[in-house]
């Protein structure tokens, strides 16, 4: 039996404003772009949940916000701090961790299978590993807890804020019955319209979806999808570890939704990202690819290969992981190309 967790810190870049400003503490607080009276041009990164109370949401225009809302404390943008506060959270989880694999800036998936020997132990485990995260780091986090990533994830929505949800593998089906397409994961915006102009409105309408004609309209996700309707995802937590990696980054002039541009820049700095390998004299394990959308969402997709030196390996795995996003039509601002899991090709040799 697998025991998956989802931690996904509750509204963090705020949390992380917080702990350096305790004064905006239960206050409605933003991060985001500056509202300039309401002239601002730009969106909400996330606020806290005293704004949310107000109607305010994440990628929502900040001017949007400052009507709903013009006493709430407005706080700019600070990149580097959060990232700074997003490695002391993940050094915390790894601890509680067998399989750890950071998704993005403040979440992270952990198979657990190892650490605990039933559903109700993970629920106590969950409580101290919130707790470990609250003593050390000072934020609060949510947890959602399940048989694989797509329930454990979904999960974790549900237990928001400051909580935990648990679905044991006889719960899914109940779990997922009656939810909304878009709560669906995997589905945004676009892709719940397509659907429902197809008639597939529910998750229990898409689960017993016809899957020829899913296929037809979709690819390969189509498939997805309809499994993930029925609650089945076998993907492996894979590990991405940071600690030794090669990585380089690129931000396109102008936000871009061009395939074409996108990729040939995924295969240039997958080229760089091999230089950089080869003179360091490594092989590597696992590709990971970072997208950060011009609403400054973030998604990374890793893949482990087979421990390889090999140049070709790096663009190709990219590539793939690109093709797998579901982006949903946003445009892209920055791209990471990063190889981890990193052997010495010096140590092999003394070894062999
Ligand atoms: N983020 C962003 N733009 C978005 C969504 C998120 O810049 N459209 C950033 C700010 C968030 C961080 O990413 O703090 C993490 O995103 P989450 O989706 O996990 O949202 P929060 O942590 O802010 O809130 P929640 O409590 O709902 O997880
Ligand atoms: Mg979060
Ligand atoms: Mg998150």
């Amino acid at each position: 039996m697998r025991i998956i967790m989802l931690v996904d810190m509750d509204y963090f870049y705020v949390a992380c404003e917080e702990l350096r400003r305790p004064e905006i503490r239960g206050v409605p607080a933003i991060v985001g772009a500056d509202p300039k009276q309401g002239k601002g041009r730009g969106v909400v990164m996330t606020c806290n949940y005293k704004a949310r109370e107000y109607g305010i949401r994440s990628a929502m225009p900040i001017s949007m916000a400052y009507r709903l809302k013009p006493d709430a404390v407005f706080v700019s943008v600070d990149f580097d701090y959060y990232d700074e506060v997003s490695r002391k959270v993940m050094a915390v989880l790894r601890r509680f961790a067998g399989r750890f694999e950071q998704v993005s800036v403040d979440e992270a998936f952990m198979d657990v299978s190892d650490k605990v020997n039933s559903y109700a132990d993970a629920e106590a485990y969950a409580a101290g590993m919130k707790k470990a995260v609250l003593d050390d780091v000072g934020i609060k986090c949510s947890v959602g807890i399940g048989p694989n990533k797509l329930i454990a994830k979904m999960a974790c929505s549900k237990a928001k804020p400051d909580g935990i949800r648990l679905v044991r593998e006889e719960d899914v089906k109940a779990f997922l019955s009656g939810m909304e397409i878009i709560e669906l994961y995997g589905v945004g915006g676009k892709t719940a319209e397509k659907l429902a102009a197809m008639g597939y409105g529910t998750v229990d309408q898409l689960a017993k979806a016809n899957a020829v004609q899913m296929i037809g309209r979709f690819g390969s996700f189509g498939g997805e999808l309809i499994r993930y309707a029925n609650g089945i995802d076998d993907s492996e937590v894979t590990e991405n570890s940071e600690v030794k990696s090669i990585g380089r980054e690129f931000t396109f002039e102008k936000d871009t939704d061009d395939r074409e541009a996108i990729s040939n820049e995924i295969g240039e700095l997958s080229m760089q990202v091999y230089r950089e390998l080869d003179k360091a004299q490594e092989y590597y394990k696992t590709v990971t690819l970072k997208l950060r959308y011009s609403d400054f969402t973030e998604h990374l997709h890793s893949r482990s290969v087979r421990m390889t030196n090999d140049q070709k390996t790096i663009a190709k795995t990219a590539l793939e992981l690109y093709g797998q996003d579901s982006e949903d039509g946003r445009k892209i601002r920055k791209l990471g190309v990063r190889v981890s899991n990193l052997v010495s090709r010096k140590g092999q040799k003394r070894i062999g």
